[in-house]
């Protein structure tokens, strides 16, 4: 069990008496280790892990990745997959099943826990790990900041009772013990809330990797030099949207062409079909991801249904979700340029190289769409990219005006 020392606490009248005496000038603390809790929900019957993966989780994702078979955890489209998933899992086994998950995802969890599992339905036991982004009073991104803030009103109301997760083994070993007490008698879900630095850093061995050789942010930037001056474009959740920002500004460009999905993941193509049927003159493309893709997936029936010819939808695809730890997704294993043709897309082409990117658009961007491209990618980003400094507002503003113009 590693230990973390802080003696910056000491600066708290509280601890003044301890800082007075040398032995006790610095207040050490547990820090929670991802094996230590694997190890803990074992021990305790929970061996079925499902969710989507999350920044603050991502070192008990890692653990989890590294230490269970594929059978016993599955990496789900999106988080409310993994609540139905697991409510089966249930049902088969009789055991409790844990769904991990960001806190941004609990929209996606409402329905399934509200009509399946919830306690009035079919009364389903899970432990639901929540990390919990926007945390009142710690510095978050503002998609963070409101969901943070009204994460345990919505638990609530969901009737989902719910703790802190301790970040010492010997409280989280309470909180797991209460959680399985709630679930025996209330068969119903149980939620355990991760804060940020709960968990300390594991190095996750099965990162996922692939032959490719582009990285997201080379190809973003082919993507751009070939989009035209009055193209609108919006781009997917995570890393893509802050990479965009930043070749931009590198171009010397404003950024009220593009409209920046930093939350609501896996909605860019969605947004991105609005503008496209309400403007027709301009080509719109969408700039999507792998996992926010495959996480609401359905909508590609949509976009191919509508026909809509200035509809342009370009994923970039590195087999992970790659902002929040690499953990992999189902992205190699789906052939997107399939789907997409069945789904009524007009055209569909699956390219590797910035030479291909550049011929692929020149074609696309005069076809009539829908089309689709995939760009096949590397996984990684650089460890200086920036956020964007403007507001969710100002993009918006700044868009409208654009699409006005
Ligand atoms: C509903 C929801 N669930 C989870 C997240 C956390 N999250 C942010 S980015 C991301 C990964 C996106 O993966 P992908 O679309 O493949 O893009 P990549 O990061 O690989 O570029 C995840 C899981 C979120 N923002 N919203």
């Amino acid at each position: 069990m590693k230990k973390k020392t802080f003696s910056s606490l000491n600066k708290d009248p509280s601890h003044m008496a301890a800082a007075q005496e040398p032995p006790y000038t610095e207040l050490e603390r547990d820090f929670l280790e991802p094996e230590d809790f694997y190890n803990l929900l074992i021990s305790k019957g929970t061996d079925f892990f499902t969710g989507v993966p999350d920044s603050l989780l991502k070192d008990f994702c890692g653990y989890v990745a590294d230490h269970s078979d594929p059978k016993h955890h599955i990496i789900t489209a999106n988080e409310g997959n993994a609540v139905a998933l697991a409510t089966g899992y249930n049902l088969a086994t009789g055991k409790f099943p844990l769904v991990y998950l960001q806190n941004s995802g609990l929209g996606n969890i409402v329905n399934p826990v509200m009509s399946l599992a919830h306690a009035q339905v079919y009364s389903i036991p899970m432990l639901l790990l929540i990390g919990w982004r926007g945390e009142p009073g710690k510095k978050d991104e503002p998609q963070h900041i409101i969901q943070g803030k009204c994460m345990n009103g919505i638990l609530t109301e969901m009737g989902i009772q719910y703790e802190v997760l301790p970040d010492f083994i010997e409280g989280a070993t309470q909180s797991v013990e209460s959680a399985i007490f709630h679930m025996q008698n209330r068969s119903s879900p149980y939620a355990l809330i991760v804060r940020r630095q709960c968990f300390v850093s594991y190095k996750f061995k099965n990162k996922a990797k692939n032959s490719y050789t582009l990285t997201r942010e080379d190809a973003l930037k082919t993507v751009i030099e070939n989009v035209g001056k009055h193209d609108v474009v919006v781009g997917t959740t995570g890393f893509l949207s802050r990479e965009l920002y930043e070749i931009r500004k590198a171009r010397n460009e404003g950024h009220e062409r593009d409209f920046l999905c930093v939350g609501s993941m896996g909605h860019a193509s969605s947004i991105a079909l609005g503008v496209a049927l309400s403007k027709p003159s301009r080509n719109v493309i969408c700039l999507d991801g792998d996992g926010a893709c495959i996480m609401h997936m359905g909508i590609m029936t949509t976009i191919g249904s509508t026909k809509c010819e200035n509809f342009k939808h370009i994923l970039f695809n590195n087999g992970c979700h790659d902002s929040v730890g690499a953990q992999p997704t189902a992205g190699f294993d789906t052939d997107f340029t399939k789907v997409a043709l069945q789904c009524g897309y007009k055209e569909a082409i699956s390219v590797s190289e910035n030479e291909e990117i550049t011929e692929g658009l020149k074609r696309l961007m005069s076809a009539k769409g829908p089309v689709f491209m995939e760009i096949r990618i590397r996984p990684g980003a650089r460890k200086d990219l920036g956020r964007p400094k403007s507001s969710p507002l100002q993009n918006k503003t700044d868009f409208i005006n654009f699409l006005k113009k």
